[in-house]
């Protein structure tokens, strides 16, 4: 659809995934004059790019589709448990097809930068094709894990076999048979693709930075009578994952860990290891996340669980982390991924013994060893969360960068709105609800709240809506408060901004990236603001700002 004449809408929505197409059906509902603006050459963000083998949810699929049409949630039959990519992918078409929604998408538009227009109370978005569009309003789904990172090594370039992130696995797949394979990393997205591949290639070599704690998914097929069941119960999984912390069918359990006997524990771990998805991390005792006693007892549970698993006892001990305790990061979920080590063409390289020095023409080296490949797969992390948002040359009120804002890491109000960028909305954005929840849960809230604000302006005649700088000071410091009792804070990971392959984002300086009081007390207080006459943003007729509603109120529950 490049090329087409109109340049002005009312909204432009920048992202096709699972949030762009939620909030593209409803602005067109409303009857309101909008485009999505998408790089990619096709819709579903994520599951549009992610191809890897072994690629798929870790959120129970039907706590992950759409919840807002009854319609779709009667036709559509999620044929797994956790489904996988190519399945989402349709999914998501299915939808976009089904709402009509493909004819207010533009492809292979990717948006490098867009200035706020203080004169005109617009936004001026540049597309990398050379076109200029503008709009009124500006809502961003860029996703949270949408930049992928590579690591700085010497030499990249130089390897003559193929290689490529994850997040670029060739559409058209990847001949594996009898191929020497390396994989770097060993995060949720490696766990995937080496459990997948190792009984498909000839050799694979995986090299491991950090262990990381994980558990078994535990997927299956859902058969015709079982989504029958899960159709007829769809108001109440979804009314289950609105109430708890993580937006998903898991509730913790309400036993304090020290109220009961160890056999107790065990007998719920026991329990636990076997059930589906989160199960093992959301439905355990709150104390994992808090306590750094509990932790380490239920860390030692997991860590005798892998040695159970891995027969060489000296790789069983490389696999169990020792700088963080299990669940104070995401935690990745595995489908026989600790039995890939026994086998006699996979081989650990633990890089916390031989780091990895360059790549060569043939392979990889390291600190004792060449080792030669036809493919290196690098599943080495995304610049999570804010990334895709310095990607893009965004400037505010005064010419001021987002990027330069938000060097030290993210401040909004909300996760929603940034002081000094009018108009621009974030239903996902950072310190949102939605990253640390299953995300299509926290899209739906934003993207409705977001929908319901943008009508708000419309029926009381604003043009522009900024957030003020006291509600963003305070609902940031609210964030970051709130990171003080999280064992997650000391972790090494995408929630506390880590990536050792950004520039400024290495080990050592937290960033305040999500949200963590839960998913039930995010609605409560976004939907405060929203009946309080959205207070903590300023509202205005146009070009003229009133001071009416500067402060964010002390009793807005945060
Ligand atoms: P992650 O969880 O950030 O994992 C990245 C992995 O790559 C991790 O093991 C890193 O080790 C490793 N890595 C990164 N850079 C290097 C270099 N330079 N050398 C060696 N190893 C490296 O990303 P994923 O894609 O796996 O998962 C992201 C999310 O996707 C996941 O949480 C799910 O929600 C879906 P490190 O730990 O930094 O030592």
């Amino acid at each position: 659809m490049s090329g087409t004449a109109k340049t002005h809408y009312e909204v432009i929505v920048i992202g096709a995934g699972v949030c762009g197409i939620y909030q593209i059906k409803r602005l067109v509902d409303l009857g309101i004059d909008a485009v999505v603006l998408e790089g990619a050459a096709g819709l579903g963000g994520t599951w549009y790019s992610n191809r890897y083998p072994g690629a798929r949810f870790d959120s129970e699929s039907y706590t992950y589709g759409y919840s807002f049409s009854r319609e779709l949630l009667e036709e559509w039959h999620w044929k797994e448990r956790f489904s996988g990519q190519p399945e989402n992918l349709r999914y998501l078409n299915h939808v976009a097809d089904k709402f009509d929604l493909r004819r207010h998408m533009q492809f292979d538009s990717k948006v490098t930068a867009a200035h706020y227009d203080e004169e005109e109370n617009l936004w001026r978005v540049s597309i990398a094709d050379g076109r200029e569009l503008t709009c009124r309003f500006m809502i961003m789904g860029l996703g949270l894990l949408s930049i992928p990172t590579l690591p700085r090594l010497e030499g990249m370039d130089k390897f003559k076999g193929r290689s490529f992130h994850t997040f670029y696995w060739p559409h058209e797949g990847v001949e594996l048979a009898g191929k020497k394979v390396a994989v770097i990393g060993t995060g949720a997205t490696a766990i995937q693709v080496i459990a997948e591949i190792a009984d498909k290639v000839g050799q694979l070599t995986v090299f491991q930075r950090r262990p990381n704690w994980s558990a078994p998914l535990n997927n299956g097929p859902i058969s015709q009578a079982e989504m029958a069941d899960i159709r007829a119960r769809y108001d109440e999984i979804f009314a289950t994952c609105a109430r708890t912390p993580g937006g998903f069918e898991h509730e913790p359990d309400r036993r304090g860990f020290w109220e009961v006997s160890r056999e107790e524990r065990v007998k719920l771990w026991d329990h636990l290891y076997d059930q589906p998805g989160f199960a093992i991390w959301l439905r355990n005792f709150r104390e994992i996340f808090t306590d750094e006693v509990a932790n380490a007892e239920f860390s030692d549970y997991i860590a005798d669980r892998i040695r159970r698993r891995v027969k060489d006892p000296a790789t069983a001990e490389k696999l169990i982390p020792r700088d963080h305790g299990f669940g104070v990061q995401r935690v990745p979920m595995e489908t026989r991924y600790f039995e890939v080590y026994n086998r006699d063409n996979v081989n650990l390289v633990d890089l916390s013994e031989t780091p990895l020095v360059s790549v060569t023409e043939s392979g990889l080296r390291t600190t004792v060893a060449d080792y030669d490949f036809d493919i290196i797969v690098y599943a080495t992390g995304f610049d999570a969360i804010t990334g895709a948002y310095d990607h893009i040359d965004i400037r505010g009120v005064g010419g001021e960068t987002l990027r330069d804002k938000w060097n030290d890491g993210p401040s909004t109000y909300l996760g929603m709105m940034v002081h000094g960028f009018p108009n621009m909305l974030m239903p996902a954005g950072p310190q949102s609800g939605s990253a640390s929840t299953n995300y299509p849960r926290g899209i739906e809230t934003g993207v409705n709240w977001c929908t319901d604000f943008l009508e708000y302006l419309r029926s009381h005649g604003h043009e522009r809506a900024d957030a003020s700088a006291m509600a963003e000071r305070r609902w940031t410091d609210h964030v970051t408060k709130m990171y003080a009792i999280m064992l997650m804070r000391k972790a090494k990971s995408w929630f506390t901004g880590y990536n050792s392959n950004v520039p400024g984002h290495e080990a050592g300086r937290v960033r305040y990236f999500v949200y963590n009081g839960g998913s039930p007390k995010y609605v409560a207080t976004i939907n405060e603001v929203a009946a309080k006459g959205y207070e903590g943003i300023e509202l205005s007729g146009g070009r003229m700002v009133s001071a009416a509603r500067t402060a964010m109120p002390q009793d807005v529950r945060i």
